[in-house]
C-alpha cells in the first residue's frame, strides 16, 4: 500500500507515523508514505501558497497552482486508480468501512487542507472524494490525514502482531467493545468479573459479547441494526415471536451475536423489567 499526503507541514506526517503498529507497519515494507509540500511547487521569492479570497472576509485560502502541482507530482508517484481524496468537515464521514475501502486498494493520495481550505476550483480539478473524520473544525488537515493512515495501516494483512486481533473484532464488527481487566485480581478494592478467571472460554465469549451489546444499547444505539427495538417475544399481542429487528439486517450479523442481541432486547422489553 502506497500513500501520498500533500501537506504544507511534511514533518508533521513523518514525525508521527514511526510508533506503534504503523511504525511496524512502515518497517515491515507493507506500508509507504510519502509526502509532497506545495511551497516545492512556488516560484515567487516569498514561496507564497496562500491568498487573500475574493469576495473578501477573513482568512486565506490556498492558492491554487502550487497545490494543483502538488497533487499532480504526488499522483504520479502512486499506482494507477490511486483516488486523490480531500480532508474536510464537508466530506463523507470517514467509518470502519469506509477505512476498509481504502485498506483493499494498492494507492491513495491525500490532501490535507489548512487556512479556510482549497480553491474550489482544485477540488473539481484534483480531487476524486472528500473525507471527515468528524463533526468538529480542526486547523488543518495533517491530523484527520494521520487518522486515516493509522486506520487503514492496522487492516493491512501482517500489521498487526496478533493475527487474532482482527478475526476478534469482526466478531463484534458494529458493535462497542467489551470491558477489559488484567492483574491484579483485586484493584483498589474493585473485582474482576469473575466469569473471565472461570476458564469456561463459552461463557467467557458470551459474557463479552453481552457486554459489547449493552454497552452500544446505553451508549450509541445508533450503531444497533436499524428497527432494534426491545419487543417481547410471544408478547399478549401476537403469537409468534416479535423480530426485534429487521430480518434483512438480522441476516447481517454472526448467528451469535443476532441470538444473544434477541435475548438482550427480549429481557428489555416494556412490561419485562424485574420487579425481584
Ligand atoms: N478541517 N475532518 C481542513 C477539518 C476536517 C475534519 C478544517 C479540514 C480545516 C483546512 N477535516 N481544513 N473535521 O476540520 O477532516
Amino acid at each position: 500500500m502506497k500513500i501520498e499526503v500533500v501537506t504544507l507541514f511534511p514533518e508533521m506526517i513523518a514525525g508521527a507515523l514511526g510508533f506503534g503498529i504503523v511504525g511496524r507497519a512502515l518497517d515491515r515494507g507493507l506500508l509507504n508514505v510519502g509526502t509532497e509540500d506545495p511551497r516545492a511547487h512556488t516560484s515567487d521569492v516569498h514561496r507564497t501558497v496562500d491568498d487573500r479570497p475574493y469576495g473578501g472576509g477573513p482568512g486565506m485560502v490556498l492558492k491554487p497552482e502550487p497545490l494543483l502541482a502538488a497533487i499532480r507530482a504526488a499522483h504520479a508517484r502512486l499506482p494507477a486508480g490511486s483516488p486523490r481524496i480531500y480532508l474536510s468537515a464537508q466530506g463523507e464521514p470517514l467509518g470502519q468501512a469506509q477505512a476498509r475501502e481504502l485498506a483493499g486498494l494498492p494507492g491513495f493520495l491525500l490532501v490535507a487542507g489548512r487556512y479556510e481550505g482549497l480553491d474550489e476550483r482544485v477540488v473539481e480539478l484534483g480531487i476524486d472524494r472528500e473525507l471527515s473524520i468528524g463533526d468538529y473544525v480542526l486547523s488543518g488537515g495533517e491530523l484527520p490525514a494521520l487518522v486515516v493512515i493509522d486506520t487503514v495501516a492496522r487492516l493491512l494483512p501482517g500489521a498487526l502482531g496478533d493475527e487474532r486481533s482482527n478475526v476478534e473484532e469482526s466478531f463484534v464488527a458494529g458493535l462497542l467493545d467489551w470491558p477489559h481487566y488484567t492483574r491484579p485480581e483485586l484493584f483498589e478494592g474493585l473485582a474482576v468479573p469473575p466469569v473471565l478467571l472461570s476458564g469456561n472460554h463459552a461463557d467467557i465469549r458470551r459474557w463479552r459479547l453481552q457486554q459489547a451489546i449493552a454497552r452500544t444499547w446505553e451508549r450509541r444505539p445508533d450503531l444497533l441494526p436499524r428497527g432494534t427495538k426491545a419487543t417481547p417475544f410471544g408478547s399478549p399481542q401476537s403469537k409468534a415471536p416479535q423480530a426485534t429487528f429487521d430480518d434483512r439486517t438480522r441476516g447481517a450479523l454472526a448467528p451469535e451475536v443476532s441470538r444473544l442481541l434477541s435475548e438482550f432486547l427480549a429481557a428489555r422489553a416494556p412490561g419485562t423489567e424485574d420487579r425481584g
